[in-house]
């Protein structure tokens, strides 16, 4: 199997971040988002394929929750794929000479560490609180989205803790405080999970519909279809609140509230038979099926813009 089709340490991944970097210098820049409550930074990587003015960008932020492997797998296997299909593929040539690309690999690294070194079903960050012994903070419960109503917890010992107060957690804000200072060029947000195969977009934090949810729910539509019709797998698709549960203070909410109109999650596979715990030969399938969701879904956004 290729690096692509394995999963790697955190080491691994902070070590290929660099390399990609180092041996793509006209067109992957690492940009230094923040840093973990164990103070391990947060890279993420910009794609540009051109100078261009006035372009616009995407985000995909992969691994805020520890467990979900395929994730960051997906983030590495996006990376590698622009890099490699740039000029060969029509669909990503199309959208990197419109867009420039963020990529957060790992957006929730102690967890994710966590989970290779002492417990694989790790969700949270590994925040300590002044209050119990109970560690972490869901990250997808900590943005200013409805925060902490129906859907997650003041219970520090619950996996859907929604932290102190929105945006607590260094991972967040982090994102937060990037999206805020990006918000004129960055046009669609995706925040990649596993496992379930759904398209997810506003609202999770509360059951009415999102202003442009025929917008939304014809990209995920088209998405959907693709995946079944070229890879022959199903996707369910809809507003989150109404598609999988109401789940208020996700980066999704968060973003679309502050203006990204193309907002999205995905949750990779599988459908449950592996769970978080999907084996390596199934990485190049759930990729795959996610890369082809991705280019429709960006190539629709660019093409409105
Ligand atoms: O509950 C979540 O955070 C996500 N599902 S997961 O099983 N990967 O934990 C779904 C997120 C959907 N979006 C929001 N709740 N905002
Ligand atoms: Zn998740």
């Amino acid at each position: 199997s290729t690096f692509y089709e394995r999963y790697h340490s955190l080491e691994d991944i902070y070590y290929w971040i660099n390399r990609t970097a180092h041996d793509n210098p006209n067109t992957v820049k690492v940009i230094l988002v923040g840093s973990s409550y164990e103070k391990r930074p947060l890279y993420a990587l910009k794609l540009s394929f051109n100078n261009r003015t006035n372009k616009k960008a995407m985000w995909i932020d992969c691994g805020i929750h520890a467990r979900e492997w395929v994730s960051p797998a997906f983030c590495l296997w996006f990376v590698h794929y622009s890099l490699s299909f740039y000029n060969i593929n029509q669909d990503i040539t199309h959208i990197l000479d419109n867009m420039d690309v963020y990529v957060l690999p790992v957006l929730n690294p102690d967890g994710y560490k966590y989970t290779w070194t002492t417990n694989r079903m790790w969700r949270k960050n590994r925040s300590i609180s002044k209050t119990t012994s109970c560690i972490g903070v869901d990250l997808n419960r900590n943005f200013d989205a409805n925060w902490c109503t129906e859907g997650a917890s003041h219970n520090p010992c619950t996996e859907i803790y929604c932290g102190m107060f929105p945006e607590s957690e260094p991972e967040s804000q982090a994102v937060a405080n990037f999206l805020r200072s990006h918000k004129d060029t960055v046009q669609l947000y995706l925040s990649i999970h596993s496992y379930s195969q759904m398209l997810l977009f506003p609202y999770s934090c509360t059951l009415e519909e999102a202003e442009n949810h025929r917008d939304l729910l014809e990209m995920a539509q088209e998405a959907a279809q693709k995946i079944r019709r070229y890879y022959r797998n199903t996707y369910r698709y809809g507003a989150g609140a109404k598609t999988i549960y109401l789940a208020p203070g996700g980066s999704d909410d968060w973003a679309y509230n502050l203006g990204i109109k193309y907002s999205f999650t995905f949750e990779l596979q599988d459908r449950g038979r592996y769970g978080f715990l999907l084996p390596p030969s199934h990485i190049s399938g759930a990729c795959n099926e996610a890369l082809i969701a991705v280019k429709t879904i960006a190539l629709r956004v660019v093409e409105k813009t």
